[in-house]
């Protein structure tokens, strides 16, 4: 039996790993994630220059997941393209996410990755946080203008996260752009933007960002992110690999995202609530899973949802 799977090639030795996000943004935190049974280690995504991010409370937990307004908090591309090398000692795949400011800023970034140590880089194209900055993945001519101007530049494999879409049209609109350019994966969904979460006694918001309105994460989307994951695995291109993120609390989770069609799954509240011990559970769970139904392999499942 094999719990391996491959992104863009990169191989990982199980598909369960942390999302960009959580716990990813110092040094520290980055080899704690080294150190657990993550399968891979992605940073906070970077920008140009280090920001502090939004003021706090800017993440709370809710009853059935978590509402965000973090607003990029990073060390800046400088800051993790000198930490990458320290965390090759865990012996992982190391991806780099990215979230420039504006397309000359990605591109510097993208630029200096290029001779950075990393396998992946995850281009972030759904933020949904910042204040004046809409989010590019729900303008697809921009997105395919960002994809072009950053592919002709970038030597590592690259992949884009991807915002939740809601719509058949929008699927097939975010497809045929991301089929048109060598894009080697999709993370997809980032957090449910301007989510807007109350304090019913207090009567008040309960994060201080944009008046409290933030990315929802959790069991909440968890829904959603499947959908996105079986509508984009029947439309892209089959070179394209699919990695899941929303919702996954147990090995249950993990299975149904593969079967949706993912190659890879990561986790971002549960590793927030959690703990890095989630990743060893989780992993455990989907194990079993798997030895229980006599799946051998990754590839035996992913994809094979069956419909009514
Ligand atoms: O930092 C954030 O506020 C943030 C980002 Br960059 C993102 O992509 N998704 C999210 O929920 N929060």
């Amino acid at each position: 039996m094999s719990y391996s799977t491959s992104i863009a090639g990169i191989k990982l030795q199980h598909p369960i790993f942390n999302a960009s996000g959580p716990l990813c943004v110092t040094l520290e935190e980055l080899h704690d994630i080294g150190a657990s049974h993550a399968s891979a280690i992605i940073t906070k995504s970077m920008t140009k220059e280090p920001r502090l991010g939004n003021p706090e409370p800017r993440y709370k937990d809710i009853p059935h997941g978590s509402i965000n307004s973090m607003g990029l908090p990073n060390h800046s591309c400088k800051k993790y393209i000198e930490y990458l090398p320290q965390l090759r000692k865990h012996s992982k795949p190391l991806i780099a996410s990215v979230s420039g400011l504006c397309l000359d800023d990605n591109k510097e970034i993208i630029r200096a990755l290029n001779s950075a140590d990393c396998d992946l880089i995850e281009l972030n194209l759904s933020c949904p946080n910042l204040v004046g900055k809409p989010q590019i993945g729900y303008d697809v001519e921009q997105s395919d203008n960002v994809l072009k101007e950053i592919l002709s530049i970038t030597k590592k494999p690259l992949g884009v996260k991807l915002p939740p879409y809601f719509d058949f049209v929008h699927f097939e609109q975010m497809a045929a752009v991301l089929n048109k350019h060598q894009v080697r994966f999709i993370t997809c969904i980032n957090s449910i933007g301007n989510a807007l979460f109350i304090d019913a006694e207090k009567e008040k918001v309960i994060i201080k960002p944009k008046g409290g309105f933030g990315g929802l994460g959790g069991h909440y989307i968890k829904p959603t992110a499947l959908a996105n994951v079986r509508k984009f695995y029947e439309l892209l291109r089959k070179d394209i690999d699919i990695i899941g993120c929303g919702g996954i609390y147990s090995g249950t989770d993990v299975f149904e995202f593969i079967l949706a069609g993912a190659s890879a799954v990561q986790l971002g509240t549960v590793f927030m609530q959690q703990g890095h011990t989630c990743f060893e559970r989780i992993e455990k769970e989907f194990n079993h899973i798997m030895h229980r139904k006599g799946y051998t392999s990754i590839d035996q499942m992913k994809g094979t949802l069956r419909e009514l």
